[in-house]
């Protein structure tokens, strides 16, 4: 077959990762820039994943597809979507034009088919997932050289947090100052190797759809919340260094604290907003309460709660303290709470 007939294609997954210094507010909204940095860890792909195929072949109709958990997606509506492949493409471009042997895929329509294994859109980073998922299944369809920090400049187009999704352990997305984003990256600050005691246990108090999409919640808490700048100038920084000073020392103690502050303070501007905006609900609530509750009794910091734009809690701890928060999380905030769905346990892992 003439390179034209035939269909090439790549398959990956991608994980999801849960920040602990949280990315809330954008600098610029086309190019996706953060007003302050994040960090976060990487989950295993056992339980949260996104798998992903890219295809491309002369043969395809002419348009660029997208499926999304077995549904058809309108990929011309989706800015960001066309942004991370009109970036791939360029660079496929770029690297016939230096060789002309290559197969001119740059020039063939796209079909990218994607799956979650877990629910889309509640607060559990599927956008992240999704994102490096498709960056990465088009840059190795591609065959692009990119390492995974310049590829973190397209997924953070696609969607800020996916950034953060195409490495494995504890990762920084840097703020970047430049105007065209191209500093805005994300970056490993310690393989998940560095620390694989850290576990997390993903409580899905809802499965539901979120309330307030996060790239509207975070500009109406933006242009609204007086809390927010004080936030991103005054108290996220420091965060960003102690935080890594704790990972580095593997500081459980101290993680946990920054952690826990972290996920308060920025709820803190939701709230702060106007009109506000909640995402934590009673079940929420009740996993902060019950996570202070085991740290005073046993006397020394085994767990630290986080949340994200929706009310599902990440509880991180160190394995040896398993039984302590997992066994004690599950059986008093189990199945027979009110207004519980179900739930995910996973423990983290590198990935890359
Ligand atoms: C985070 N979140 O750092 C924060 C914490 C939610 C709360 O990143 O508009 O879906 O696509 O860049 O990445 C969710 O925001 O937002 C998010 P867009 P994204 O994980």
């Amino acid at each position: 077959a003439s390179s034209n007939e035939s269909v090439y294609r790549a398959t990956t997954t991608a994980p999801v990762n849960i920040a602990v210094i949280k990315y809330w507010g954008k600098r610029d909204t086309t190019l996706n820039l953060p007003t302050n940095s994040s960090l976060s860890v990487t989950l295993s792909q056992r339980s949260l994943r996104t798998l992903t195929t890219a295809s491309c072949s002369g043969n395809f109709p002419a348009e660029d597809t997208l499926n999304l958990n077995g549904k058809p997606q309108d990929i011309r509506s989706s800015k960001r979507t066309l942004a991370c492949i009109s970036s791939l493409r360029a660079h496929r471009k770029a690297l016939e034009d230096a060789d002309s042997s290559l197969p001119a895929l740059s020039k063939f329509p796209l079909r990218i088919v994607s799956e979650n294994n877990f629910p889309t859109a509640a607060g559990l980073a599927s956008s992240a997932a999704g994102f490096a998922a498709l960056v990465r299944a088009v840059a190795d369809l591609y065959q692009l050289p990119q390492s995974p920090k310049e590829l973190s400049r397209i997924a953070r187009q696609g969607s800020g947090s996916a950034c953060r999704s195409l490495m494995g352990g504890y990762v920084a997305w840097r703020t970047g100052e430049l105007a065209d984003g191209s500093d805005s990256l994300a970056e490993e600050v310690a393989p998940a190797s560095h620390w694989p005691e850290m576990c997390a246990l993903v409580l899905v108090v809802s499965a539901e759809k979120k309330d307030v999409p996060s790239t509207e919640g975070m500009q109406t808490t933006v242009g609204t919340s007086a809390l927010f700048a004080e936030r991103a100038q005054n108290v996220v920084p420091q965060r960003m260094a102690a935080i890594e000073t704790a990972i580095r020392d593997r500081n459980f103690p101290d993680f946990a604290e920054i952690t826990m502050r972290d996920s308060n303070t920025f709820h803190a501007t939701c709230l702060d907003s106007w009109p506000p905006i909640f995402y934590m609900n009673d079940v929420s609530r009740a996993a902060v309460r019950l996570v202070h509750d085991i740290n005073r009794v046993v006397g020394r910091t085994v767990a630290a709660y986080t949340f994200d734009a929706g009310p599902n809690a990440v509880i991180y701890y160190e394995d040896k303290d398993s039984e302590l928060v997992a066994g004690t999380v599950k059986a008093i905030l189990g199945p027979n709470t009110e207004g519980w769905d179900g739930a995910f346990y996973d423990r983290i892992a590198n990935v890359t």
